[in-house]
């Protein structure tokens, strides 16, 4: 079932089918709410009563485990064209213990808030308690797995528990509302709860009213997956939904296809309708919502990936890349979606135990910001499109106009327009939608200034997959845009000539429409362009090529003077509007603001760059140094900045290395040890009868490795050992007899739903067989807790043994009681290491003495090279330290790569848990892949001083599968960047609490 339902989220065609509604447009007597500053009708939200589109992507600050860097994710998403980032917060993140709550370091979320307000962009909160987001248990906390009410329900003990999670997280989103000063503007209770009982409504009845209680004042949704209808508002006509209290209907969907198991993009399917030219009729909330504003909580902006894939990022980059963005989202507003998110933003990184069983370390996502924090060619695409929104607040609250006439069958335009002004909005894209043809058209439709076929020189052209967010009869900068077949990036207003940014695809022709009293005169600056004034109608018409760039200049006419910039598309998007200028040559330009007659700039460079600045200054400096700029004939002023140097990284040449399974040695002390019986078991995977409760989470222990000794008396039919356990995607085990290594045992991998439990059977050694007492050892490694997505309890299957037996020959189960004692990581749920955090570390032996941490006095362990040339079965360390040198102010994404990066694979089996200064930031598994390369953050990663490694390998000791290079790599380096602090956490291993 749960495969089934991935299967129908990703592919368009599988919407449900709503109530058909006559008429596609609006329900235009829905009342105006208001909550605050923040309030909505039908057609869109408004800020302070002014319709927004609210253009959003998502971020996880959990994911990028250094709090400065928060920041420079949000100035690229502002730079990238949103004007809102929606968020997630991952309760178990804050949690590991009942009762106990930390928003502290790297879980100081309240910052991530704070920095969002002073970037200037709007924030989405979803604040769970259940949030899935391929977290371990779907961002519950490891305790919760063992409670025995069934969770998202509304079982008292179940309520109690999220109430205390959101009484803290909610105190701080409050403070943080637009309604108080912060930037908050929607706030996401639950999400996608299709179990929709009375038991459930009254869940959601509370969530809500806990919101409220709390003081959140924002309008309240929650994210339905699918178009549904689930959870709609009270207010709705619609039959055929589930209400419930909700202010606002929201849903998600992921349409468009996904990439081949070898990683190819495939031709995908075509973007649906779901708003008002869809099927249901009316907008897509409102055909379940009518009163409410149609938003897409989740929009499939990549897709994840899974542990044994080919490496799916880099497809799903482009499969949900440039030219998807345009279609796709583009189809989403001219269905009247104007409140709409993109999951996700920027992906970033699953450290440590933070992956459910579904992902591997990375969750790139293929996102407009990779995980390394590079800008994709789809940001610089979003940019453009942003920079439309941006540019046209017309465009929020559209209604269907008149349909447009395309003059070719293969294409069609969708025609908007603005209730307040008229002013249009034409999305030109193949019909259907993903096709991919090459076309020449014109269309034909009834425009504010008059009726037209246009392009009237030559064709508009639709070559391959592709979009064409075009606007009409839109008054701007004083100027009067009749239409234009170039897509509007920027405008900006200057004293002396204002300007407007057109593009269109290179060497293909555009034709640009301006309404004036009386011919105005036109100087063409640079490029070339033809312009004729139609008298009759007041239209002055330009025609050009989209090649490089046109610079045209517009004076008289009865307007105020005015520069075009008509450009292709590699060259419109080094164009950065920011504060009062526009910019064209960096990376990214962060910031620009007007201080004392100088324009002070901030950004990023990859290389020497020129720069060229239209702004209302004649000054300006760049990172903080003033820049000498010169003059140009067409009113901007340029200069030259330089690029980064380059990044020289050392060899990791010398490690040491210890054994790390000292618990597989009968002599082992577990005298401190849990006895592993007696606790009540609350997971939803059945056991044999008259077995002890051996699961991890019933001891304490809810992430990472769990290590168990267990007792048996010697018998002559003691043969075999069976073993069935629980470890998610790719988990395993590692069993010792008496010192010996029995073997390991590793559940597959694969997507949609993993295999998480398995039953291993080993033959038990000779020894076994004596009489008296032996001892056997079991690792077991826990790679994350199913997701809850179905509120089937699936979070609390089983993770450690579930049973153990020793079996008489031929597998014939034989009653040998084994006493059984457990081990995870120092300290259970009281944490000993809490600026780590919960999903830091595991029950390890070296995790436990602080092996792991970069002062740990390593000078006794053997010295060592890597490749190793032999493993032992078991778990060894490997440690090694080096400094880096990044020149100041340069920013780089410095990378941890394990062998052969040309491959996702390796012949040698083992895996290692990568140990950065004391951080776990991922698992690599050689044979399973498809990550070797992972990027480190700065702040984790010290870029100019010392910093550690450590690695814990496990191998099945069988020639061959041992470490392979281990090497530092450069994803990325900049000019530019934001300061950033060292993340605090303790760094020796007396630094950790121990247990009492
Ligand atoms: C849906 C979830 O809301 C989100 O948390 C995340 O899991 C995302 O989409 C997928 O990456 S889940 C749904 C597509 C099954």
């Amino acid at each position: 079932m749960r495969s089934a339902l991935l299967a129908t989220l990703m592919v368009a065609a599988a919407t449900p089918a709503l109530a058909q509604t006559a008429s596609p447009t609006e329900n235009l007597a829905a009342p105006v709410k208001t909550f605050g500053r923040v309030s909505y009708d039908a057609r869109s939200l408004m800020i302070d009563g002014k319709r927004q589109v609210i253009w959003s992507s998502e971020f996880h600050p959990f994911r990028l485990p250094s709090p400065d860097l928060w920041r420079d994710i949000l100035q690229k998403m502002k730079a990238s064209g949103f004007n809102t980032v929606a968020i997630y917060f991952d309760w178990g993140y804050h949690s590991p213990k009942q009762g106990v709550y930390d928003f502290t370091g790297i879980r100081d979320v309240e910052r991530v808030l704070t920095m969002a307000k002073e970037e200037g962009l709007y924030v989405i909160t979803r604040a769970g308690p259940y949030v899935n987001a391929e977290l371990s248990r779907g961002g519950f906390p490891g305790w919760l797995v063992n409670q025995r009410g069934k969770a998202r329900t509304d079982d008292p003990a179940y309520m109690a528990a999220a109430d205390e999670w959101l009484t803290r997280i909610d105190a701080i989103i409050a403070r943080h509302q637009i309604n108080s000063g912060g930037s908050v503007i929607l706030h996401q209770i639950e999400n996608e709860l299709a179990l929709t009982t009375p038991a459930q409504r009254r869940y959601m009845d509370h969530l809500y009213a806990k919101a409220r209680a709390d003081g959140i004042t924002v309008p309240i949704f929650h994210n339905d997956q699918g178009r549904n209808g689930d959870w709609v508002p009270e207010s709705s006509t619609v039959a055929q939904v589930v209400k419930g209290p909700n202010d606002l209907y929201a849903f998600d969907g992921y349409p468009g296809g996904t990439c081949t198991v070898a990683g190819k993009p495939t031709r995908g399917s075509a973007a649906p309708d779901w708003g008002f030219y869809g099927p249901g009729g009316a907008k897509g909330g409102a055909s379940a919502s009518p009163d409410t504003p149609a938003f897409l909580a989740e929009f499939g902006g990549g897709w994840f990936d899974y542990w044994g894939s080919n490496g799916g990022y880099a497809c799903n980059a482009i499969q949900r890349g440039k030219r998807f963005q345009r279609v796709f989202y583009g189809t989403n507003l001219a269905n009247g979606i104007d409140i709409h998110s993109v999951y996700m933003g920027y992906g970033g990184t699953s450290w440590g135990w933070l992956p459910a069983p579904v992902v591997f370390t990375s969750y790139d996502y293929g996102s407009a910001i990779s995980e390394g924090r590079g800008l994709r060619d789809k940001a610089l695409e979003m940019k453009q499109l942003g920079g439309l929104i941006a540019s046209v607040p017309d465009l929020a609250g559209m209604i269907a106009a008149a349909p447009a006439t395309v003059s070719s069958a293969n294409v069609q335009a969708y025609h908007n327009r603005s209730l307040e002004t008229d002013a249009r909005f034409l999305m030109v894209t193949h019909k259907p939608s993903n096709g991919a043809t090459d076309d020449a058209f014109t269309i034909t439709a009834d425009l504010p200034d008059g009726r037209y076929t246009f392009p009237q020189a030559q064709p508009m052209r639709l070559t391959g997959f592709d979009a064409k967010w075009l606007v009409a009869g839109v008054t701007l900068l004083g100027q009067r845009l009749v239409y234009s077949t170039s897509e509007l990036q920027a405008t900006l207003p200057l004293a002396g000539s204002s300007l407007m940014l057109l593009y269109g695809r290179a060497g293909e022709p555009g034709e640009t429409a301006l309404r004036y009293a009386s011919a105005p005169s036109v100087h063409i600056l640079e490029g070339q362009a033809t312009s004729r004034f139609d008298a009759a109608r007041g239209d002055l018409i330009l025609d050009y090529t989209h090649q490089g760039r046109t610079v045209v200049r517009i004076e008289g006419g009865g307007r105020p003077p005015l520069t075009l910039i008509l450009a292709d598309e590699a060259e419109a998007v080094r164009y950065w509007r920011q504060g009062p200028a526009l910019v064209r040559g960096p990376a990214l330009v962060r910031h620009a603001a007007l201080t004392r007659g100088t324009l002070a700039l901030t950004g990023d460079t990859s290389d020497q760059t020129p720069i060229e600045i239209w702004a209302p200054a004649g000054k300006a400096s760049w990172n903080g140094k003033p820049l000498a700029t010169s003059p140009t004939a067409i009113g901007s002023r340029t200069a030259t900045l330089p690029g980064p140097a380059p990044i020289t990284l050392p060899a990791l040449t010398v490690w040491r290395t210890a054994d790390g399974t000292p618990e597989a040695d009968p002599r082992f002390d577990d005298s401190r040890w849990q006895v592993a019986a007696g606790a009540p078991y609350a997971s939803i995977t059945a056991r044999p009868d008259g077995q002890p409760n051996l699961l991890a989470d019933a001891y304490g222990f809810h992430d990472g490795d769990i290590l168990y000794r267990g007792r048996f008396s010697g018998s002559p039919d003691a043969k075999q050992i069976a073993l069935y356990y629980g470890a998610g995607g790719s988990g395993m085990l590692q069993v010792w007899v008496d010192g010996a290594f029995v073997g390991q045992h590793e559940l597959p991998s694969g997507l949609p739903r993993p295999i998480t439990t398995g039953l291993a059977r080993f033959d038990l050694p000779a020894a076994a067989q004596a009489p008296g007492e032996h001892v056997v050892t079991v690792m077991l490694r826990n790679n994350g807790h199913n997701w809850d997505l179905d509120v089937d309890d699936f979070h609390k299957e089983a993770r450690g043994l579930i049973s153990a037996s020793i079996e008489a020959p031929g597998g014939r189960s034989f009653a040998v009681p084994i006493a059984w004692k457990i081990q995870g990581r120092t300290g259970g749920e009281a944490l000993a290491d809490p600026a780590r955090g919960p999903a830091n570390s595991g029950g390890q032996y070296g995790e436990r003495m602080g092996w792991h941490l970069p002062g740990f006095d390593d000078r006794r362990w053997a010295t060592t090279t890597l490749p190793a040339t032999s493993a032992k079965p078991g778990t060894s360390w490997y440690r090694t330290s080096f400094t880096l040198a990044v020149p100041k102010g340069q920013d780089a994404t410095i990378a941890v790569a394990f062998g052969d990066t040309t491959t996702p694979r390796s012949v040698a089996k083992y895996r290692a848990l990568l140990f950065v200064n004391g951080w776990n930031m991922g698992q690599f598994i050689a044979h399973i892949g498809p990550q070797r390369v992972f990027p480190i953050p700065e702040g984790i990663l010290n870029h100019r001083g010392p910093n550690s490694i450590a690695l814990a390998v496990t191998s099945d000791g069988a020639p061959g599968d041992a470490l392979e290079a281990v090497k530092l790599v450069t994803l990325r380096n900049m000019r530019g960047g934001i300061p950033v602090s060292p993340v605090a956490a303790p760094t020796r291993p007396d630094q950790l609490i121990q247990e009492k």
